[in-house]
Parts: C-alpha cells; sequence; structure tokens
C-alpha cells in the first residue's frame, strides 16, 4: 500500500475536489491542511507551491487537482469518474468549474488587499465570468438527469459551494435547475464530509 499525503487548505474547492474522489474510490490518504503562504517545505515538492499537492511515497509528486484525481481514478477497482463515452464533455466542464474555483479565489484575493491597491475593473471582471459561467451551466445542465457519479458534477458542486461560501449565492434565484440539483447533491455523505470548516 503507497503512502499517500496530500497537502491541502482548510477551504480550497480544488482539494475538496481531491478529498471526494478519495472518498469515493476508498482510497486512504493522509491530509495535511497547511497555511501554504508559510509552508516554504512545499516548494521542493511543487515549486508553484499550491495545494492540492500529493505526496507518494515520500518521492513522487502530484501536483494539480485534476491530475490527483485521475491519478486516484487509475489506481481504484471502482467504477471511473471518468467515463469514456463522454470523457471530453466531462473533462470540458471540470474545466468551467476550475475556472470557476478561480474567478473566486482571485476575487477573493483582490478583496483582501488594502483599498488603494484594489482594481474594481478586476473585481468586476471576475464577478462578470462566475455569473456567466453559472449561468451557461444552468442553460445546458444535464448531468443531474444522469444516476452516474462523473467526476464534472463534483467539480461544478464543490465550485458552486465555493462561490456561495466566498461571494454570493444571489446566483440560484434565475439558475433553479443547478439550484436544486446542488441541493440534492450536498445529501451525499462525500459533500456532507468535506465541507470547508469556515463555512459552517
Ligand atoms: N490548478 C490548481 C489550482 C490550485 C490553487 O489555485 N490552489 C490555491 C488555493 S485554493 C493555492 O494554493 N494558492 C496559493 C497561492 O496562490 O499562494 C489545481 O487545480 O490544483
Amino acid at each position: 500500500m503507497k503512502k499517500l499525503i496530500l497537502y491541502n487548505g482548510p477551504n480550497s474547492p480544488f482539494g475538496r475536489k481531491t478529498k471526494i474522489a478519495a472518498l469515493i474510490h476508498d482510497i486512504p490518504i493522509e491530509e495535511k491542511i497547511i497555511k501554504v503562504q508559510e509552508s516554504e517545505f512545499l516548494d521542493t515538492f511543487n515549486p508553484l507551491r499550491k495545494i492540492p499537492t500529493l505526496v507518494i511515497n515520500e518521492n513522487q509528486t502530484i501536483v494539480d487537482s485534476d491530475n490527483i484525481c485521475l491519478y486516484f481514478d487509475s489506481i481504484s477497482q471502482k467504477k471511473t469518474l471518468f467515463d469514456q463515452k463522454n470523457y471530453w464533455e466531462i473533462m470540458t466542464i471540470i474545466s468551467l468549474a476550475n475556472g470557476l474555483m478561480e474567478a473566486g479565489l482571485e476575487r477573493r484575493m483582490e478583496i483582501i488587499r488594502p483599498s488603494n491597491e484594489q482594481s474594481k475593473s478586476f473585481i468586476d471582471k471576475q464577478e462578470i465570468r462566475i455569473f456567466r459561467t453559472i449561468k451557461w451551466l444552468e442553460n445546458q445542465w444535464k448531468r443531474h438527469t444522469i444516476d452516474d457519479l462523473s467526476m464534472d458534477q463534483i467539480a461544478v458542486a464543490c465550485a458552486l459551494e465555493y462561490t456561495k461560501f466566498r461571494f454570493t449565492d444571489k446566483w440560484t434565484k434565475d439558475c433553479v435547475i443547478l439550484d436544486k440539483w446542488l441541493k440534492i447533491f450536498n445529501q451525499k455523505d462525500f459533500m456532507k464530509n468535506t465541507i470547508p470548516k469556515e463555512s459552517v
């Protein structure tokens, strides 16, 4: 059995995705919650110094949440979360969910800067991107009708929850399909067991 250490943050939506993938695949990981800005040690594993970062047997690193999820999928005996039949659709929706997370994160990083250093146009751009992406997902959301669990559903759920946590839930008013789907999806144990502590 390989020793898998997942360096993660307390609220990272990218990290949440990887934790959920590990839970669904029943892969034991040791999660280490770190303060990424202060974690110089991480640079030897991941020079970008970002979480999540997975370290295997203390000598191999997997960087980026999508690669970590794909790795768990590759070593699992359980059903894949990246079904070949819908592979490119799944990957595209995951990328949109990642973009949603990034926009939320960038917006947050900007609004916590001293007010004289903030760029209103940058914040506006991220907010417009967030609303536009959620509306796009709403308009073509088909995954909610599919019983099979896939990685894009998990990524979208993590991105929408992070949007609510760090920004707003205003979008739920005109994105009723996504809102209804998310409420049901949130009942799953892997969602309940990975709620970021600060958001409770
Ligand atoms: N593409 C990366 C993004 C990861 C990412 O942006 N992580 C953030 C936290 S949610 C981070 O580590 N930020 C640290 C920093 O920018 O200093 C992934 O999917 O894992």
